[in-house]
């Protein structure tokens, strides 16, 4: 048969279709959904081999995905949480409007609530766990710009105060107000996940759900059926972070993860997708990635529609429609649905006939049905093998009818006129007269009435309210001396990087009785960069499959071992993935009380510079912690060039506040940082988290002279004395990490070729002497009257002679931010610039941060104060082989 024969698919007759349809229903009947879809996918087997170019498609019909015959019975009383629903509704409408009354412009959020308030409700009444000393709860992230229904909540749970409720976005008020979106570090008691910048939640939620299955696989928290919940925006699927880890999730069968996606299909601006469908969309990259998905699109009111539509037109009318008409029809009247939405065809408007057109304005979208809702979240929970995404259909700003139901403004609305105030009031029956309800007044009904008793057996039935943040774990105990003492001892020459030492510190870490078990190390592939393929084979790789196959490397000593306890966490080539990862380790004394101490070593470069909003997001959560920048320093790590050099992350790191960032140049300064880092965030509690640098170039460490512990971890401490000082020429040298060794080396050419005495700092962290300046000069601003502090930098420098000269691997601005507190002068060195492909030390020459720039640099100086003649730098550049007219590096 050749193809003239085949009738085109629009010839098809109608009866030949309802045949094929009366037949699968019959099948449906008959034997249940499992033969029909056993059949379906024979038959499509079976017009592949007969060559029949299937198209591809990852989606379902425009229709929910749980057919009403198959829902299961709502089991709270509806009405009643309707009214419950309504009250909150309510006072988190009232909270935006007064708060933008008192003061204009401040801001908040209504639609979004107004959009996902049953989807809330439905997960407060009957799904959301709460943390309890015998079960751990569900976690939850909540859509940041829905935050105001979330305090509404427990305004009406009695959690919070009207005062607070009166104070949202004042957070500053007298008695406290309420953080305009999720901020654990605003409201350490309330907050738990940070989700407002877009993207980050979904990508936590996985990475969190993925943790808590780790820590069952290796014994550190009894396995249980807790779920993961997270609430994002259909706009915010378009950050990359927001899809970019599903098939992570899929392929660790993550079934304790829930995804709802509140399809309003609007974003702050307009139409997610006004030309297209967004639904259908996420629809097959969910799909497409092995999620379990559950289309809620239609309530209860078109069931009936539906069941009268046995030839399928009315699903094949509803899937025909863009974003941006659907947009405009929700918010339409009754007459022009049933033009044109129904009118499409005769035979649609037969379907809806005996329907009025205030019915046909009624028809319920499925978000905003209780009942569609409850079925799909049941769904959502009992699904066994992989996670779910619920895709519910709702309207923005619903219920704010002309203020803004639908309207692309609505993202923004913030007043409503009195009269909107009043349809409001009357279309969700809040008992508010007409004048009492333009005061906008908050309403929480009296204590023993049915809707206050209601909610509250409810949230007791489920383990207590929520969100609720606390901290479970107990402190440790032990002080670790014993761990870190070998490292102060030095390498007896040996010569070792920092990443190395680090390394062995891990190890002796890992092996410890105390915080042994407790040790993550994360690794986004770089775990050979960083020389720690040995961990593979003694902790092993965490795989919750164990290790179906034979390793190629099986007989080498450091074979690629996977194993269901394994204890590294190898993300793979994912920043985000691994900072997600460091996130729920980190946070875990509070959602889990478990005091898991994450490691997450990676290259320097790609931390601040790539994933800085995450390393926002974990400050705010008070997550705990080390995060190692690995390769670093701009001139330190050779070769690599432009894009890998790193210069720029102590710089980036002074923007987060509760962040201690340290560049230490000898094993025995990390060893203290470490040490005292544990003490002070799993001992002490204090809501804090690690930046260390650790570089690659090997040198003999030295051991530790003296007591010079507090030192280095306020930031610096004389390393080594003058060998002359009775010199008339006298220098204070700073280096910090690698650039320390440079630093050194100019002592010795300034004192045996110059006459020039100079101390040697160590600085390990420009960022604590910059925090406690400004908190000297602060705290002296505001006490005038009181002995006046001085910043511990000033301290060190008292009396101390000679010029000033700074050299770090980073930008210059590092030390020039902390000279003020210095005696005089500062000359700096830094790597401002981009790097290049070279090696160490024709690196550290182009930079001009070698050994002879510094000496350069503190003849100089010593020229500019009248200590030397010029005719002495100028020989010095010759003699130091310096060409003074060599490129730039900063502008090269
Ligand atoms: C990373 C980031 N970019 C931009 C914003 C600003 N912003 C706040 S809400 C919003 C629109 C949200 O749309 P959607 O995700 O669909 O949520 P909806 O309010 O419609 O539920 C935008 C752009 C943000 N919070 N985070
Ligand atoms: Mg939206």
């Amino acid at each position: 048969m050749d193809n003239e024969t085949y009738t085109h698919p629009h010839q098809i007759e109608d009866v030949e279709i309802q045949e094929w349809l009366e037949s699968l229903d019959s099948v449906l009947d008959s034997s249940g959904p499992e033969v029909a879809s056993e059949i379906l996918e024979r038959l499509r087997a079976h017009a592949t081999v007969a060559g029949i170019d299937l198209p591809f498609s990852a989606n379902t019909p425009y229709a929910n995905t749980i057919p009403a015959r198959l829902e299961p019975l709502f089991p709270g009383d509806q009405e009643l949480e309707r009214r419950i629903k309504s009250l909150i509704r309510w006072n988190a409408l009232a909270m935006v409007v007064r708060a933008n009354r008192v003061e204009h412009n401040i801001g908040g959020h209504i639609s979004t609530y107004a959009s996902a308030a049953t989807l809330y409700e439905v997960g407060f009444n009957h799904f959301f766990r709460a943390r309890s000393e015998e079960f751990e709860g569900d976690t939850v992230y909540f859509q940041g710009h829905a935050a105001p229904g979330m305090y509404a909540r427990a305004f009406l749970e009695g959690r919070i105060s009207p005062q607070q409720l009166e104070n949202f976005r004042r957070e500053l008020k007298p008695g406290g107000g309420l953080s305009s979106y999720p901020h654990p570090w605003l409201m350490p008691n309330f907050w738990e996940f940070p989700t407002v910048s877009m993207g980050l939640s979904p990508l936590m939620a996985i990475y969190q759900a993925r943790f808590n299955r780790y820590l069952e696989d290796r014994g550190l928290k009894p396995v249980t059926d807790a779920k993961v919940w997270a609430f994002l925006g259909d706009g915010e699927t378009d950050e990359p972070e927001s899809l970019g880890a599903i098939t992570l999730a899929s392929r660790e069968k993550l079934d304790n993860l829930i995804f709802v996606v509140n399809c309003n299909l609007q974003r702050l601006d307009g139409p997610v997708r006004g030309n297209g469908q967004i639904i259908q969309e996420l629809e097959s990259a969910f799909r497409g990635a092995r999620w379990n998905v559950i289309k809620v699109l239609w309530g209860s009111e078109w069931d009936p529609i539906l069941e009268r539509d046995t030839e399928g037109l009315l699903v094949k009318r509803m899937g025909e429609l863009v974003d941006g008409e659907y947009q405009k029809l929700v918010v339409s009247s009754g007459a022009y649905v049933r033009e044109h939405f129904f009118g499409s065809d005769p035979r649609l408007l037969q379907l809806v006939e005996p329907l009025p057109d205030e019915a046909l304005r009624r028809l319920r979208l499925g978000g905003h049905d209780p009942r569609k809702v409850y079925a799909a979240y049941k769904a959502a929970v009992d699904h066994k093998g992989g996670p779910t995404v619920i895709l519910a259909r709702t309207i923005k700003g619903y219920g704010l009818g002309e203020a803004g139901e639908g309207k692309n403004v609505t993202h923004q609305q913030k007043k409503l006129n009195e009269e909107e105030l009043r349809e409001f009031r009357s279309r969700f029956g809040i008992p508010l007269n007409d004048d009492d309800c333009v005061e906008v007044p908050f309403y929480r009904p009296a204590e023993d009435s049915i809707e206050i008793q209601y909610l509250r057996a409810r949230r007791e039935a489920l383990g207590g309210y929520t969100p609720k943040r606390s901290v479970r774990s107990k402190p440790l105990v032990a002080d670790h001396d014993e761990l870190f003492k070998e490292f102060f001892d030095g390498s007896e020459g040996r010569e070792v990087s920092t990443t190395m030492a680090f390394v062995g510190m891990l190890r002796k870490m890992l092996k410890d009785p105390e915080i042994g078990k407790l040790v993550v190390p994360i690794v986004p592939d770089e775990a050979r960069t960083f020389g720690m393929e040995s961990l593979f084979r003694t902790v092993g790789i965490y795989s919750s499959v164990g290790q179906k196959y034979e390793p190629v490397d099986v007989n080498t000593l450091l074979y690629y071992k996977e194993a269901k306890d394994g204890q590294i966490l190898e993300e793979g080539i994912t920043e985000a993935g691994s900072m997600a990862s460091f996130i729920a380790a980190g946070s875990a004394y509070a959602t889990h009380g478990i005091n898991t101490i994450p490691f997450f070593i990676y290259y320097s470069m790609f931390g601040f510079q790539r994933i800085a909003d995450f390393i926002w997001a974990a400050a705010d959560m008070r997550t705990r912690g080390f995060l190692l920048g690995g390769t670093s320093g701009r001139t330190t790590l050779s070769g690599e060039g432009l894009q890998h050099q790193d210069g720029n992350s102590h710089v980036l790191a002074l923007s987060v506040p509760n962040l201690r960032a340290y560049d230490p140049a000898f094993a025995y300064e990390m060893a203290v940082i470490l040490q005292d880092g544990i003490r002070r965030m799993y001992r002490d509690g204090e809501s804090i988290f690690y930046y260390i640098t650790v570089m690659n170039e090997p040198y003999a460490m030295p051991a530790m002279q003296g007591d010079v512990k507090d030192g280095i971890l306020k930031g610096m401490y004389r390393y080594r004395q003058a060998p002359t000082p009775k010199s008339k020429l006298r220098a204070q040298l700073f280096g910090s990490g690698a650039i320390l060794n440079e630093v050194l080396r100019a002592q010795e050419i300034l004192d045996t070729k110059y006459g020039v005495a100079a101390d040697v700092w160590s600085v390990t962290s420009y960022k604590e002497l910059y925090v406690d300046g400004n908190e000297t000069e602060r705290w002296n601003r505001l006490h005038p009257g009181e002995k006046a502090r001085i910043p511990y930098i000033t301290k060190c420098l008292a009396d101390t002679p000679g010029v000033l000269v700074a050299a770090s691997d980073y930008l210059k601005t590092l030390p020039n931010m902390v000279s003020k507190w210095m005696p005089r002068r500062l000359a700096s060195l830094g790597t401002d610039g981009f790097g290049r492909s070279e090696g160490r030390a024709s690196l550290r020459e182009f930079f001009e941060v070698d050994s002879r720039f510094i000496t350069l640099a503190t003849l100089h100086e010593l020229h500019t104060d009248g200590k030397i003649e010029g005719s002495v730098v100028d020989q010095a550049i010759k003699d130091l082989g310096i060409n003074p007219d060599k490129p730039n590096p900063v502008i090269s």
